[in-house]
C-alpha cells in the first residue's frame, strides 16, 4: 500500500493491515476492555510462613557461599504466585530474604533501585552505606537509598537474617537499571559506625545542612528502639481506624516518605482488636515483628505470625485483626504509595465511602 492509494481504494481490513505494516495501532482494534473501570491485577495477596523460609534460607546457606568465591547476595525473593513466572511481590515492589553467615562479606556496589532493609534475626552485623557502618540488630530499618554504596559485614558468631524491599520492578518498568560494583571490594568505611543516626537521630532539632534535591533521607538506620518506645507510647491513644496505633518513618529535613519511591511504617495493634476495611491503590508489603493475627482481604482471612511476610496488591480491601486477648501484634510495612502520590494516581476509600456510591 502507497501513501497515493485513492482512498475509495481501500477497504478498512486493507487499511489495518497496512498501518500495522507502519508502525501504527488503530485503537479501536484494541480489546474492549483494556481500560478497566478499576484496578485489575493478576497479582493476589499472599502469605509467605517465616518458620519455612527460614529453613530455605539456611539450607542455601549450607549450599551457596558468599563473598569472593560465591555469589554476590545470598537472597530469596518473594515471588508474588499470582503473576506470570519471574513476578515480583507487588507491581512495583520486590520483597525478599537475605542472610550473611558469621564472617562473611557482601561486596559492596550500588544500583539504581532503592533498597530498605528491616533486621529480622542476629546481630554484630553492619551494612556499609556510603562509608557509613549501619549497625543491624533485631527490628532496625536501614536505608540504601539509590545509588548508594551498599556491602554487608556479619562480624557476630550467628547467622543474621533481614527483610529486603527494593523499587527494582519500577525501576526495570522504566529501563531505568544502573549497576556498578565497588572497585574495592568491600568499601572501608569512611565514617563512624551509625554517624548519620548521630548527626539526625535526635529529629527535632536539625543541623543547617544543605542537602541533596533527590528526596532521600539522610538518616540511614531507624533503631528498634525508637520505634517500639514511640509505639508504647501511643499505645493507649485512639489511633487510625483502618490501621490502629501507625507510625510512618519520615525523612528527618521534610517530614516525608523516607525515600520518593517507598514509605515504610510501624503499626501496633491491640489485644483483641480489629481495624475497619479500606483500599488504597498502594500496594504493600508487610513483616510481622510481634504477635499473630489476621489479615482480612478481600473476604479471604490470611493468618500471620512473627517473621511471616504478606504482599497486598493495591485496591484490594483489608482489615487487620489480633485477636489474642493478651499480646500486642507489631507490623512493618513498605509501600510504593509515594510514587502513586508523586504522580497524582493515589486513592483511598474506607467501606463507609463506597456505601450507596
Ligand atoms: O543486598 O545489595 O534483595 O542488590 C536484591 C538486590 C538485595 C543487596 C536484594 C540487592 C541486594
Ligand atoms: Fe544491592
Amino acid at each position: 500500500m502507497t501513501l497515493s492509494a485513492e482512498p475509495h481504494a481501500l477497504t478498512l481490513e486493507a487499511f489495518h493491515t497496512a498501518v500495522r505494516g507502519e508502525a501504527l495501532e488503530p485503537l479501536w482494534l484494541q480489546p474492549d476492555g483494556a481500560m478497566t473501570a478499576e484496578p485489575v491485577t493478576p497479582f493476589c495477596p499472599y502469605r509467605w510462613r517465616w518458620r519455612a523460609v527460614r529453613e530455605r534460607m539456611l539450607q542455601a546457606g549450607a549450599l551457596l557461599p558468599v563473598g569472593k568465591e560465591g555469589a554476590a547476595r545470598r537472597v530469596l525473593i518473594f515471588r508474588n504466585p499470582g503473576a506470570p513466572r519471574g513476578a515480583p511481590t507487588t507491581p512495583p515492589l520486590g520483597a525478599a530474604i537475605q542472610l550473611v553467615l558469621p564472617g562473611e562479606q557482601a561486596p559492596s556496589h550500588r544500583h539504581s533501585p532503592a533498597a530498605i532493609r528491616f533486621i529480622i534475626e542476629g546481630r554484630d552485623a553492619c551494612t556499609i552505606v556510603d562509608g557509613e557502618p549501619c549497625t543491624m540488630t533485631p527490628g532496625d530499618l536501614i536505608l540504601t537509598p539509590s545509588w548508594a554504596w551498599h556491602g554487608h559485614v556479619n562480624a557476630g558468631a550467628g547467622p543474621i537474617f533481614w527483610l529486603d524491599v527494593l523499587d527494582v520492578p519500577l525501576v526495570a518498568s522504566l529501563y531505568q537499571f544502573f549497576y556498578e560494583e565497588h572497585p574495592d571490594g568491600l568499601e572501608a568505611p569512611r565514617r563512624a559506625p551509625d554517624a548519620s543516626l548521630a548527626r539526625y537521630g535526635a529529629g527535632i532539632l536539625l543541623p543547617q545542612d544543605v542537602l541533596p534535591a533527590h528526596g532521600d533521607s539522610p538518616l540511614l538506620r531507624y533503631p528498634w528502639a525508637v520505634a517500639e518506645a514511640r509505639l508504647r507510647a501511643l499505645a493507649d491513644t485512639p489511633g487510625d481506624p483502618f490501621d490502629s496505633v501507625l507510625l510512618t518513618y519520615t525523612h528527618p529535613y521534610t517530614g516525608g516518605p523516607v525515600m520518593p519511591t517507598m514509605t515504610c511504617r510501624i503499626q501496633l495493634l491491640r489485644p483483641g482488636e480489629r481495624t475497619r476495611a479500606h483500599r488504597h491503590t498502594a500496594s504493600v508489603v508487610y513483616h510481622v515483628v510481634r504477635g499473630r493475627g489476621t489479615t482480612i482481604v478481600d473476604g479471604t482471612a490470611l493468618d500471620w505470625e512473627a517473621g511471616d511476610v504478606l504482599a497486598l496488591p493495591g485496591w484490594v480491601w483489608h482489615e487487620h485483626v489480633n485477636a489474642a486477648p493478651d499480646a500486642e501484634a507489631i507490623l512493618f510495612s513498605v509501600s510504593d504509595e509515594p510514587v502513586l502520590r508523586a504522580l497524582g494516581l493515589y486513592r483511598e476509600e474506607s467501606r463507609a465511602d463506597t456505601r450507596g456510591a
